[in-house]
């Protein structure tokens, strides 16, 4: 009798045993790897530092394709909350593997971001795209905090928000509205969706009020650095992996100059459009990601083209024989094209009659080469 009941004891263990072991072996190469993962922010959360993984991993397969705004609207549609599309999946069939979305506005407490996109139904788009494990990108263009117009108006600014200026409690107000949309992105679980966050992009360009001709290398830095500590440590924000990202560059000391410090960033980003010729845009992308590839591969972070293309791509061969032949190869986590705003500014072919459309799908056909479908895989 006790013998039987030890035997039954001993089984019930084993099972046990075996479920425990089961658990652990389903949990993926990469969850494990995500233990590993330093980001900026130490108290980043478990499903932040996956994100990072996966982040890292997208270069072994290729890189991730990806589009502004691609399910908020396209040309001649606007995402009213009841259907989910995109121009990429109207196309193509299959959606981008990264999803950038924009908060300009959100600090003034606005219902919509400046390209009229609701907060809510960003909040609702965002956790689609984190459901069919997709990446997340947001960047930000706040108004001018002095003169109230728009993230162009270049007037001066920076040093009215950092500590010790006069904007400074205004500009903690902003930042508490940004935290709290962040912290309200939530799987249905309750789980916060980790997101890349892009503030203050382009900085060495001089079109915004945070840019080159507007502040200095150190009252940028100090608002990179104040950014991060008040969302992170006072406004608990612990879902956000931090790109920094520059405008073209002609220099390693180019990108660097306005660097906050390996202790703020996770991600180096480079912005680069096609805005001149095509041999232009192959040089620049050529020259351009190579910098940025040595400065990524010598503090071991990823990097991406957070932001390009060619507005209206009226050149036929443009994917494979401009963008992807020229990047293919570098390293590069994603690049993101712009957003398809409207007939005049867009990024992506809406109809299967735009002349780069067989090479849309030429390109998505390419092995590295990767949207969602794709994504999926990588956990
Ligand atoms: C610019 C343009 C603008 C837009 C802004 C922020 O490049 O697309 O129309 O408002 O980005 O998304």
């Amino acid at each position: 009798m006790n013998f039987i009941f030890k035997l039954d004891r001993l089984l019930k263990l084993g099972i046990y045993v075996i479920i425990i072991l089961l658990q652990f072996s389903c949990v993926s190469a990469l969850k494990k790897e995500s233990k590993k993962i330093i980001l900026a922010d130490q108290n980043a959360s478990k499903s932040t530092r996956y994100l990072m993984a996966r982040i890292k991993e997208l270069p072994k397969k290729g890189y991730a394709f990806g589009q502004q705004d691609a399910t908020a609207y396209g040309v001649r549609w606007k995402n009213k909350g009841t259907d989910y599309k995109s121009d990429v999946n109207d196309v193509v069939g299959d959606f981008p593997g990264v999803y950038g979305f924009e908060l300009g506005h959100l600090e003034l407490g606005a219902q919509v971001n400046l390209d009229s996109v609701n907060f809510k139904l960003m909040n609702k788009l965002i956790q689609k795209a984190d459901r069919d494990r997709g990446i997340i990108t947001i960047s930000w263009h706040p108004d001018n905090p002095v003169t109230l117009k728009n993230a162009w108006d270049p007037t001066a600014a920076v040093s009215t928000i950092i500590e010790g200026g006069v904007l400074h409690l205004k500009y903690k107000d902003w930042l508490r509205k940004v935290a709290n949309f962040l912290n309200e992105l939530k799987t249905k679980s309750g789980k916060k969706i980790p997101v890349v966050f892009r503030p203050f992009h382009e900085m060495n360009g001089s079109w915004f009020w945070w840019g080159a001709k507007s502040c200095t290398p150190s009252e940028f830095k100090s608002l990179w650095q104040q950014t991060f500590n008040i969302l992170t440590k006072q406004y608990k924000v612990n879902n956000a992996i931090f790109c920094y990202s520059t405008d073209q560059i002609t220099s390693q000391e180019e990108y660097l100059r306005f660097y906050p410090g390996d202790a703020y960033v996770d991600v180096l980003g480079i912005d680069l459009y096609h805005k001149s010729t095509t041999e232009n845009y192959i040089e620049v992308l050529n020259t351009n990601i190579d910098v940025l590839a040595a400065i990524a591969h010598s503090k071991d972070k990823p990097f991406a083209l957070s932001e390009g293309g060619l507005e209206k791509i009226p050149i036929k061969n443009w994917w494979t024989q401009v963008l992807d032949k020229n990047i293919a190869s570098k390293g590069l986590s994603w690049a993101l094209v712009w957003r398809n705003a409207w007939e005049n500014h867009h990024y992506v072919p809406y109809d299967k009659k735009q002349v780069s459309f067989q090479d849309f799908v030429k390109f998505k056909n390419l092995e590295h080469v990767l949207f969602l479908k794709d994504l999926k895989k990588i956990k």
